[in-house]
């Protein structure tokens, strides 16, 4: 089933914040953004640009009524830097203006005295000049330092990913209204609501209850505007209460690019014992997270890191251990996985390096150690209805892989210039946040004399159906048509103190708390009808808009039931609360059940490489993914395509660079992301027969996991490329672009 907003999609008349009219007398705002990636701040001088046409106000730090600290997680991101910039691109103070140019001109006219400060952009290094975001932390399972005797074979190496733009189509918005008695309506691109209101009263110095903030959709976040809309937005709300006038803030594609955070680049350093027949005995890896000048969300995508460190597979004796280092860089934020796929890809490099030194297949390493139920994370939660297993044997067995190994062998053997690779990719990804606080949602549904129904929950749509699947609980919840059901905007006054929609957790979420508050709703209604009917409740039940006695249409219809329940002073609207139940985490211990449970799914890839000019074609993916039963199968299926071309572009093309601080790549044409034409034939699969009690309706979150499979295209390179050069070794420096690829090939003669 498609979703509500498909229609309004394809024939352009869904609106985003930059659609929406112009209020009267609207301003423009601009961030004047510091050139320096570390400095003294010793002054603003703001003259230059009060004297441009157009420009209404300057705003800095000295204007704020509030608290200057717009940190999440640790309070440590002031909204205006003050005495010291730590990074290019980080505000310093807002310009207002008549119009979108002017407030551009009047930021570039501010003069900023700045007094150059030495700057440390390298993860490793920060580490080591002490310079951490929190403590570091350590999981510890089995005894590693007695593991590695029984050993055949250990293995070492670094694996480094670099960071990745997210490139939501719909750039960082907001509109604030100043209206009256204080207050302000904030209309935010934003993933979390309920932080924009939070750091917008601290900002304005109000209490929550005059701040409001406002979704209809977003033209794609993907983790982008978890945390990183709300500067914006809070910029917005202080230019409107301090000019009296509502005022519009859109950043530029340029201006999105370089002042606002991306996936974390990781280093990482590890060493994989096994048995001669590939068990896996033990593992210790060491990462270093690249967090940029500030917290933002680092310490919880750490944690995930930690979490997925060990992948889909079960080691019995595992270090992990964790930095969240601290540079001159913007601050990297939330991007789909999380933290995730940086450690996940260790594990895979870790296991290609045995397979090489071994002489072993990589398939075969990887399908001997998948987790098995029962087998314990080494965060101490054991596995439940792992499909780890049945997902890797089904996507091996559907797709041949032993004869798509065969046939690239073969192809290798008679192609001197031309070589193919393929890889499997299994992924176990846990669902829930880190931080089992967030794992609540609430939902407001009203049903009206007509029978129509809204239903408003915290889920922000940005594209990836989390309507649709509100929609098909609320429509089996209370057995009305979807047609008859609206899902409602998301604002803070409506639904309060919500998490933001991310960790895939959207639908769960807040399709539970939807189905609650229908089902309280159903409950009612079957009453009013056992009543009418003279029919035991028991009997009742509402399909399709039908009430029915043991499954018989009774003649009475939704619509009159509706009526007859308003006409008998019947409460026909719910509010309801969902909390994921049995999660818990103990950092002390390292050690709990801190997901409700986890997708499992494997991917098998094939690529072709020229291995003259180093450049090469992702040929086919290929995946059985587990998605439980799908509330929206066609929703499902685009996540799972989607998912995967992100990954595949993280892994291949898209390539971060940093030049002293500097974002080289900050512009369309400096930093390349999958086309059509790029993207390979994709056949994607889902398990039969998998249910999944631990969510609505048997359901299964789907957003992240599948970005892990595009994971698989580095190796599937890899092999190509060793084809050409069987004298040379793996190396694990993500993207492997056309460039290193040709250096691999070439480089060294
Ligand atoms: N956001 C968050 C997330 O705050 N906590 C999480 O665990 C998480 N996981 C994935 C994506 N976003
Ligand atoms: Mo997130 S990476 O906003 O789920």
């Amino acid at each position: 089933m498609s979703s509500p907003d498909l229609e309004a999609h394809v024939r352009g008349t869904s609106r985003y914040i930059d659609d929406m009219a112009d209020p009267a007398g609207m301003l423009h705002a601009a961030a004047v953004t510091s050139p320096s990636p570390h400095a003294e701040l010793r002054a603003i001088d703001a003259a230059p640009a009060r004297a441009l046409p157009g420009v209404v106000a300057v705003l800095t730090a000295a204007d704020i009524p509030g608290l200057n600290q717009i940190g999440g997680i640790i309070q440590d991101e002031e909204l205006f830097a003050t005495s010291t910039v730590h990074f290019i691109g980080q505000p310093v103070a807002v310009v207002v203006a008549e119009t979108f140019h002017q407030a551009r001109l009047g930021a570039r006219a501010c003069v900023l005295d700045l007094e150059e400060l030495t700057a440390i952009f390298d993860a490793r290094e920060a580490a080591a000049a002490g310079e951490l975001i929190t403590a570091s932390r350590t999981l510890d399972t089995g005894d590693v330092d007695a593991a590695w005797a029984d050993c055949d074979v250990v293995v070492e190496g670094r694996a480094d990913t670099a960071g990745q733009e997210h490139l939501y189509l719909e750039t960082q918005a907001a509109l604030a209204i100043p209206e009256e008695g204080g207050r302000i309506k904030v209309w935010s691109s934003t993933q979390a609501p309920t932080a924009v209101q939070r750091i917008t009263a601290r900002v304005l110095g109000l209490p929550m209850n005059l701040v409001e903030v406002e979704v209809t959709r977003l033209g794609g976040a993907f983790g982008g505007k978890e945390d990183q809309a709300t500067p914006w937005a809070v910029m917005a709300a202080l230019a409107a209460q301090r000019t009296g006038r509502p005022v519009r803030l859109t950043l530029n594609r340029h201006e999105d690019m370089v002042c606002t955070g991306k996936r974390h680049p990781y280093s990482s350093d590890f060493k994989l014992g096994l048995k001669n027949d590939g068990a896996i005995v033990a593992y210790e890896v060491h990462l270093w997270q690249n967090a940029g000048a500030a917290a933002d969300l680092s310490p919880a995508i750490l944690e995930r890191s930690l979490f997925h460190a060990t992948g889909a597979y079960f080691v019995p004796n595992a270090r992990i251990h964790a930095a969240s280092c601290r540079t001159n860089l913007i601050p990297f934020t939330a991007f789909r996985g999380f933290g995730a796929p940086q450690a996940m890809f260790v594990m895979e490099a870790a296991i290609d390096r045995a397979a090489e030194v071994m002489g072993l297949s990589r398939s075969e390493i990887q399908a001997k150690n998948l987790l098995s139920e029962g087998d314990e994370f080494p965060y101490g939660m054991r596995v439940k209805r792992s499909r780890a297993r049945r997902s890797f044997n089904e996507a091996a067995g559907r797709f041949d892989l032993a004869a798509v190994e065969n046939e690239i062998a073969e192809h290798n053997a008679t192609h001197a210039v031309v070589k193919r690779g393929a890889a499997a990719m299994p992924v176990c990804f846990g669902i829930s946040f880190t931080n089992a606080v967030l794992n609540q949602a609430g939902a407001l549904v009203h049903v009206y004399t007509d029978g129509s129904v809204n239903v408003s929950t915290g889920a922000i749509e940005m594209g990836q159906g989390v309507n649709a699947k509100i929609l098909a609980v609320a429509s089996a919840a209370l057995g009305v048509p979807r047609e008859r059901i609206r899902i409602e905007n998301t604002t803070t006054r409506t639904i309060a103190n919500t998490s933001p929609t991310a960790a895939s957790s959207g639908a769960d979420l807040n399709g539970s708390a939807a189905g609650l508050a229908c089902r309280a709703i159903a409950d009612r209604l079957r009453s009013v009808a056992a009543e009418r009917l003279d029919t035991p409740f028991d009997r009742l039940s509402i399909a399709d808009g039908v009430v029915l006695a043991d499954g018989e249409p009774t003649g009475l219809e939704w619509n009159e039931l509706v009526w007859n329940a308003y006409t008998k002073r019947v409460n026909l609207s719910a509010h309801a609360h969902y909390a994921t139940p049995g999660i818990w985490y103990d950092k002390e211990t390292e050690q709990g059940e801190p997901f409700a449970y986890h997708v499992f799914g494997t991917a098998i890839l094939e690529v072709t490489v020229d291995c003259l000019r180093g450049t090469s074609t992702v040929d086919r993916v290929r995946m059985v993914h587990d998605g439980g039963r799908s509330l929206a199968p066609a929703v499902d299926l685009g996540q799972l395509e989607g998912g995967l071309v992100q990954g595949l572009g993280w892994m291949t093309m898209e390539e971060l660079v940093f030049h002293q601080g500097r974002n080289l790549s900050d512009t369309l044409s400096t930093y390349k992301i999958p086309d059509l034409l790029g993207t390979p034939v994709i056949e994607g699969h889902f398990l039969d027969d998998a249910d999944n009690p631990k969510a609505v309706m048997q359901s299964k979150a789907i957003g992240e996991p599948p970005f892990m499979y595009g994971i698989g295209v580095y190796f599937a390179l890899l092999d190509a490329l060793r084809a050409f050069r069987p004298d040379r070794k793996g190396v694990y420096d993500a993207p492997l672009t056309p460039e290193k690829a040709l250096m691999f090939l070439h480089g060294d003669r």
